[in-house]
């Protein structure tokens, strides 16, 4: 009696294990998702993403930015691409103003359905060309994990909370990471994909005339290179695009780092990566080293981003067209 009470006590646990066990597998995301259900998913996106580099290289940067906004707010899950026709969505909030590039993730999209009708999500598409840009650019490869659902929620108030501002310190900076679960290093590494891509004058104008509204400048921008800058963004310019790495905008590099041992980091948050011993540290090393493993350190910095509250499994939807919901 008492044993065969244990062996059904036994049974149920293993079917409780089992349909765990079975249920996180199932959570999860992995390299080669679409291998059985759309096998040549990445080849196609790598295809028009090689087109459109060719023809238009500057949608490089706001293409890999893109994933880093739609992975910290709501997850990685192309809440960033939805539209919302009273203006509510996170498009319509200020830091997405240089988020560029929607269409060709749409044309992305459309080649996909037209290979792979309802199979492939918007989410997975940005991380996929999130790493296509980079390596167009001439920066590392990595194996992007693929699975993940799309959302169908997008609220215009969740960027500001979500994403570090151009002016937060480091402190607010660790932590902002830290709440989607990426660490000190990812955010020494991630900040390096300031590497390609352009700046609004608006993001860092307050360093260059009015920084304590004393009419004064950024005592950590190197006083050499602000007569540079002023010269590309006149007081109050909030339109102008300036390179964050000046001769180097198209190519993913170390220069970044090498920039902020110079103390030309263009925002205030790039800046304050030299405040803090481990990022500095970082900093120095890969400036030093002509960026020995920043590449490394990137690709497992980006599948880690890649991994920030995503939908699996029966979560969420694959949306046909990535600007609405189903
Ligand atoms: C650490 C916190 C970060 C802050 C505060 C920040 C802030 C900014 C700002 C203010 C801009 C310029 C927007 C404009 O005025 O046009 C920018 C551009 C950019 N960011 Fe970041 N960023 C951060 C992290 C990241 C991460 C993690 C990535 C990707 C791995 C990234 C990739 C880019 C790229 C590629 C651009 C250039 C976009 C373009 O060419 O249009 N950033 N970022
Ligand atoms: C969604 O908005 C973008 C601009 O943000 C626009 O280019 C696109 O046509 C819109 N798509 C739909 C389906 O309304
Ligand atoms: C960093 O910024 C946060 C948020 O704005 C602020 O509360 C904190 O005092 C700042 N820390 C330092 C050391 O300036
Ligand atoms: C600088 O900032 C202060 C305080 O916000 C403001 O009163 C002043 O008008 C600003 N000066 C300029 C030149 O924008
Ligand atoms: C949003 O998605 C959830 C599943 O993730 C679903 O239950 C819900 O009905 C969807 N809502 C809309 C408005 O599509
Ligand atoms: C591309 C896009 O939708 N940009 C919007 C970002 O938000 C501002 C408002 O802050 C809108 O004016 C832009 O149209």
């Amino acid at each position: 009696m008492a044993s065969s009470k244990l062996s059904s006590g036994l049974i149920f646990l293993q079917l409780v294990l089992l349909v765990f066990v079975f249920n996180s597998a199932n959570a999860q995301l992995k390299v080669g998702f679409y291998k059985y259900t759309c096998p040549k998913a990445e080849a196609v996106v790598k295809e028009v993403i090689d087109q459109v580099m060719k023809v238009a290289p500057s949608l490089s940067g706001p293409l890999l930015r893109m994933h880093f906004h739609d992975c910290f707010v709501r997850g990685c899950d192309a809440s960033v691409l939805l539209n919302s026709s009273t203006g509510q969505a996170e498009k319509d909030s200020p830091p997405n103003l240089s988020l560029r590039g929607f269409q060709i993730i749409d044309r992305v999209k459309a080649a996909l359905e037209k290979e792979c009708p309802g199979v492939v999500s918007c989410a997975d598409i940005i991380a996929i060309v999130a790493r296509d840009v980079t390596v167009a650019t001439m920066g590392p490869t990595w194996e992007v994990e693929t699975g993940r659902r799309d959302g169908n929620v997008s609220r215009v108030s969740e960027p500001l909370t979500n994403l570090p501002p151009f002016f937060a310190n480091i402190s607010q900076l660790i932590a902002q990471f830290r709440a989607k679960n990426l660490n000190v290093k990812d955010l020494v590494v991630l900040s390096g994909g300031h590497t390609i891509g352009t700046s609004h004058c608006s993001s860092f104008n307050n360093r260059l005339y009015n920084f304590t509204g004393k009419g004064d400048t950024d005592p950590t921008l190197d006083s050499e290179y602000i007569p540079h800058l002023k010269k590309k963004c006149k007081a109050g310019d909030q339109t102008t695009l300036v390179e964050m790495d000046p001769g180097s905008v198209r190519t993913f590099d170390n220069s970044y780092y090498t920039l902020l041992t110079k103390r030309r980091g263009l925002f205030q948050s790039d800046a304050s990566l030299l405040d803090n011993s481990q990022t500095k540290a970082y900093i120095k090393l890969q400036s030093a080293t002509g960026g020995s493993t920043f590449f490394k350190d990137f690709g497992v910095s980006m599948i880690k981003m890649g991994r920030v509250e995503v939908l699996t499994g029966k979560s969420g939807e694959i949306r046909k067209v990535c600007s609405k919901v189903n």
